[in-house]
C-alpha cells in the first residue's frame, strides 16, 4: 500500500509537463517550506512549475530560494495540481479558484479529509516538510541545498524547534540528513523561530495585556484595534500562541484574532493527551491533537463565549475520564 502510493505519485509526476503547487491560507513555515521544496524539486526535473499561496510568503521566509517566484493566483493550465500541508480544500483559499481539485494531496494533519485524487496523508509526521524530506527521492527528485533549507524550515516551524511532543528520533535523523544536503540549521532556526519585527513585539504586548484564565485554560485576544495601534501588518497572531502556551500550569492555551472579514481566527494548544483538534473540527476548523485552529464567523465577544464554553466542557470531561 505504502509503496503503491509512491509508485502512483512517481508516475503522475513523470507524466506531467506542467505542475501547480499550492498550500494553505496564512501560510506558516511548513506550508512555505513544503511548497518551495516541491516546486524547486519539480523544476530540477525540467517541469514547468507555478507555486501559489493566496496570502503570499510571510516576511520571515522571503529569504528562501524560490520564495520570490511564489504567486497569489494561478494562471494557465496544468497537467498536475499538487497540494501540500492543507487539511481541506477550504484551507487552500482562493489559490485554486477556477481550478480542479488537487490530483495529489500531501499532508500530515490528522483532520485531512482526503480531498485529492491521490492522498498521501501521514498524521505521525511532524511536518509535511518531513514527509517530503523522506520521500522526494522516491519520486525522482534529488534534494538541493535550496530545497534542504526549505524543508528544515518546515520541520523547525511545526516542531517549534524540535520541541513538540510528537518529536521522534527519526525527525532528528532527517534534519541531520538535510544539514548534510546543505541546510543551514542555525540560520533557518533564527528566521523561522527567533527574529521578530518590532511591530510584532508591540502586538504581543497588546495581546498579553488581555490575558485571562479559568482553571487550567488560558487565553488572549487580539482585536483589529490592537493591530491598528501597533501597525502590525499581518492578520495572524504573530505566534503569540507559542508565548501563551509556555505559561506554567495550564492544559489549554487559546488565542482569538479578530479578522477584517467578520470572522475570528481561533488557535488552540494543549498538553499531550488532550485532543483540541476535535473542538476545532466542531467549529469548522482542524489541525493536530496538540495544535489546532478554526476561522469562525461572528463577533469577537460571541465567538469567545462559545469557544471558551465548548473548550472548557471538553477539558472538564477529559478530567472526568481520569486521563489527567
Ligand atoms: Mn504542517
Amino acid at each position: 500500500m505504502e509503496s503503491d502510493i509512491h509508485t502512483r505519485i512517481w508516475e503522475e509526476i513523470g507524466k506531467a509537463k506542467s505542475c501547480l503547487v499550492v498550500s494553505h491560507v496564512r501560510p506558516d513555515g511548513d506550508a512555505v517550506g513544503a511548497l518551495l521544496a516541491m516546486g524547486l524539486g519539480l523544476k530540477t526535473l525540467g517541469k514547468q512549475v507555478q507555486m501559489v499561496l493566496c496570502d503570499g510568503v510571510p516576511g520571515s521566509f522571503k529569504h528562501l530560494e524560490g520564495a520570490a517566484d511564489v504567486r497569489n493566483k494561478a494562471q494557465g493550465e496544468f497537467d498536475l495540481v499538487i497540494s501540500v500541508d492543507a487539511s481541506d480544500l477550504r484551507r487552500i483559499g482562493a489559490a485554486l479558484d477556477g481550478y480542479r481539485k488537487p490530483d495529489i494531496n500531501i499532508d500530515h494533519h490528522v483532520t485531512n479529509d482526503g480531498f485529492g485524487r491521490i492522498n498521501h496523508i501521514q498524521p505521525k509526521a511532524v511536518a509535511t516538510s518531513e514527509i517530503l524530506a523522506e520521500h522526494l527521492g522516491h519520486w525522482g527528485m534529488q534534494i538541493t541545498p535550496g530545497m534542504a533549507n526549505a524543508l528544515i524550515t518546515g520541520i523547525l516551524a511545526d516542531t517549534l524547534g524540535f520541541r513538540t511532543s510528537n518529536m521522534k528520533p527519526q525527525t532528528l535523523r532527517t534534519a541531520a540528513d538535510l544539514m548534510e544536503k546543505g541546510a543551514d540549521l542555525p540560520e533557518q532556526y533564527a528566521h523561522a523561530l527567533l527574529r521578530r519585527p518590532f511591530t510584532a513585539a508591540r502586538y504581543w504586548g497588546q495581546g498579553l495585556s488581555s490575558l485571562q484564565k479559568r482553571d487550567r485554560l488560558v487565553w488572549a485576544t487580539l482585536t483589529l484595534a490592537d493591530r491598528a495601534t501597533c501597525s502590525y501588518p499581518g492578520s495572524d497572531d504573530a505566534d503569540l500562541i507559542n508565548v501563551i502556551s509556555s505559561i506554567d500550569d495550564f492544559d489549554i492555551a487559546m488565542i482569538f484574532v479578530e479578522q477584517k472579514n467578520g470572522t475570528v481566527k481561533v488557535s488552540w494548544r494543549s498538553i499531550p493527551g488532550l485532543d483540541v483538534s476535535r473542538v476545532a473540527l466542531g467549529f469548522g476548523g482542524g489541525g493536530h491533537p496538540a495544535a489546532a485552529g478554526a476561522d469562525i464567523p461572528g463577533t469577537m465577544q460571541d465567538i469567545k463565549e462559545k469557544v471558551l464554553e465548548t473548550t472548557y466542557n471538553m477539558w472538564v470531561s477529559w478530567q472526568g475520564s481520569g486521563q489527567s
